[in-house]
């Protein structure tokens, strides 16, 4: 069975509350798409691409699942929406109080509309790599293969900043 690896987001408060228990609901509901091997810490974050809003608090999570990547994201999309989610407030790279992302699904590429996998923007963002990092240092991205760690290490020599922003969640 395939592993997919999950990014988690949020930056503002839904129903079931403060980012924080959004996360821990969120993780829960994943359990139901499939089996969650694994989960990183909490990471509170500095916004990126939008900066004048919340830090983010971002994790990660591993999950072995029987889903077809497109199953998985209409999984993914209605726990977003469960949990409060509101698309139509808009703002690109905008606060939200949940954004689930399929980071990666085993060693599989997909292109297709509304579902790239590897997620586009993996390599250039600490925010999730770090978490990421921390579950699954050696997982390979498609399509050259690159390790987690490796990508991170990449990052932060293209960008020593890069991972300035981000640190454990208290608590
Ligand atoms: N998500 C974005 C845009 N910017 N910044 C942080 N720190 N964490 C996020 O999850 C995030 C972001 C769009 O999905
Ligand atoms: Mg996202
Ligand atoms: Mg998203």
């Amino acid at each position: 069975m395939p592993t997919a690896y999950i990014g988690l987001g949020a930056n503002l408060p839904g129903p079931a509350g403060p980012p924080r228990v959004t996360l821990d609901r969120a993780m829960e509901r994943l359990a139901k798409l499939g089996r969650v091997t694994a989960r990183s810490s909490l990471y509170s974050t500095a916004p990126v691409g939008f900066v004048e809003q919340p830090r983010f608090l971002n994790a990660v999570a591993a999950l072995e699942t029987d889903l077809a990547p497109r199953a998985l994201l209409d999984g993914l999309l209605a726990i977003e929406r469960e949990l409060g989610r509101n698309r139509s407030a808009g703002v690109p790279n905008g606060p939200r109080t949940l954004d689930l992302d399929i980071l990666l699904y085993g060693d599989r590429t997909v292109s297709e509309p509304g579902l790239e996998i590897p997620h586009p923007r993996l390599k250039e963002r600490a925010f999730v790599l770090v978490p990421l990092a921390e579950i699954a240092p050696n997982a390979a991205t498609p399509p050259n293969g690159l390790t987690v760690s490796e990508c991170l290490r990449r990052l932060m020599e293209n960008d020593p900043e890069a991972c300035d922003g981000v640190g454990k969640a208290e608590g």
